[in-house]
């Protein structure tokens, strides 16, 4: 009787240890990622690795939507994503330059070198297929962009806009 007893409750001793190590498995895979608790807003802005903001540009014919976008000065990835029929491309300027009268050259495409550029800011987000997404990462800095697809046609068409930067 006593053999059998202790025997029984091995068994169960057993059962209970698996069944902690199976629920502890399974918790463990429940666990959402521990964000990082900042946003507290105190001791004003130092975030310094801190994950930028994004940003999404529609694009299509012959468009940027929102036309006049604005952001936050900072690291940004910007969303391109192309709802049009046709390749476009997202090209992004630092300057002061009305973004309706741009350089062009013969065929209508802004000559780029040309561009009145402020510092270093200038990048872009090239071949987005029709109903594709890409994206870029850009440093924004406070001022004023223009935006536009240099495609053959597509700024003379009306595909281009700014970009405002603030603090
Ligand atoms: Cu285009």
């Amino acid at each position: 009787m006593r053999l059998q007893t202790r025997g029984l409750f091995g068994v169960v001793a057993i059962l209970a240890i698996a069944g902690f190590v199976v629920a502890g498995c399974g918790g463990d895979e429940d666990t959402t990622a521990t964000e990082p608790a900042t946003e507290t807003g105190a001791a004003g802005g130092a975030g310094g690795g801190v994950k930028g903001a994004t940003l999404e540009i529609k694009m299509g014919e012959f468009y940027f939507n929102p036309k006049n976008a604005t952001a936050k000065a900072g690291p940004t990835t910007i969303e391109a994503p192309n709802e049009g029929s046709v390749e476009h491309e997202l090209v992004v300027f630092k300057t002061n330059m009305n973004p309706a009268k741009l350089p062009t050259e013969a065929n209508g495409e802004v000559n780029e070198e040309k561009m009145d550029k402020v510092a270093e800011g200038a990048g872009e987000i090239p071949d987005v297929e029709a109903g594709d997404t890409k994206s870029g990462d850009f440093k924004l800095t406070p001022g004023k962009y223009v935006m536009f697809c240099n495609l053959p046609g597509h700024y003379t068409a009306g595909m281009y806009g700014t970009l405002t930067v603030t603090e």
